[in-house]
Formats: C-alpha cells, structure tokens, sequence
C-alpha cells in the first residue's frame, strides 16, 4: 500500500542550494517512490550552537511504498552521497533529509522517531511543510495551521517560487 511520506531537507555547507537541487534530483530517483511535490526553498537562521551559516531549508513530499526504514535507509544513503559527516549534536551539515511524516503512522524505534520529534516548533520545518501540506494534521491530532499559529517567523525568509514537480 502505498502513503505519502513528507521529508524536510536542510543543508549549510557547501552551496546548501545546490546541495537542495540535488537532494531533490535524488529523491525523483528513489525506488518504489514518487516525488509529488518540493516546497520553495528558504533561508533560515541556525537553530543550535552559534556561528554556524544560514541554512537552506525546504520540505517535500513522495508517495512510496517504501517501509519507514526502507525510507530511511535511501534518505541516508542519499545524505552519505552527499559527504555527510555525523560529527556533533546539532552542528553544520551538508545535508539533512529526515522523515517527518509517514502517512498518518507513529513510530517510535531505535532509529526513527515519526512525527518527527521537533517538527512542531521549528519554523524552518513547518513554514515549508504548510506550503506543500496546508491542510494537514498530525498523528498527534494537532494541525499544522494551529501549529503555525504558536511560531515565530523570524529569521526566515522564502528565496524561490514553488518548484512543484506534479499537480
Ligand atoms: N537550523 C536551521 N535553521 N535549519 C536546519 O535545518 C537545522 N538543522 C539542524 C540544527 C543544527 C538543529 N539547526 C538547524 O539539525
């Protein structure tokens, strides 16, 4: 059976846009999957310890048949390919795909956490993730136009149109 799974994208280092295109490109080519649709890229102040770049941030959705750790094992697979490097908690990576939903599934296992444990108070997850998914509502019950609601759009900013790949 097949579901829609939504992913954020991140990246900020090593031309974090190009680092998205590519992201993207990948994510046409995973198996058993579908790329629906990619949400404009925006560019987002580092969240965590200072100093770091500005993030490209951007969100997506697949429908796959794909298993949640199917689904993880390609995004990391992509993310490898993409010479990220697990160094510490919180710091600059080249690119960052987590699953945020699978769905309408919660899961909770040694490595994977869905929802997505922090998605719902981070704006450079769900600003990207309304665009593409306006009227959707977590496993939790909660929906993400009340999530939307208790965030703060700081430090945020939209840089290019959507690049809807299919309707
Ligand atoms: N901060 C921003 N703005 N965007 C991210 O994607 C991001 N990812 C992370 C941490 C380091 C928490 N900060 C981030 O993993």
């Amino acid at each position: 059976m097949s579901v829609t799974a939504y992913i954020a994208l991140g990246s900020n280092l090593d031309e974090p846009e190009q680092q998205l295109h590519s992201a993207v490109a990948a994510l046409e080519q995973l198996p058993k999957s579908k790329l629906l649709t990619v949400s404009p890229y925006y560019q987002t102040a580092p969240v965590g310890p200072a100093g770091q770049p500005d993030y490209i941030n951007a969100a997506a959705a697949i429908e796959t048949t794909l298993s949640p750790i199917e689904l993880l094992d390609a995004l990391q697979a992509i993310e490898n390919s993409h010479g990220r490097v697990r160094t510490i908690r919180w710091g600059s990576r080249v690119l960052d795909l987590d699953i945020l939903l699978y769905g309408d599934e919660t899961i909770e296992s040694e490595r994977l956490t869905v929802p997505h444990r922090e998605m719902s108070w981070r704006n450079f997850v769900l600003i990207p993730l309304a665009d593409i998914a306006p009227d959707i509502t977590l496993p939790t019950g909660q929906s993400i136009k009340k999530l939307l609601q208790s965030i703060d759009r700081k430090g945020i900013e939209r840089l290019s149109d959507s690049l809807v790949t299919e309707a």
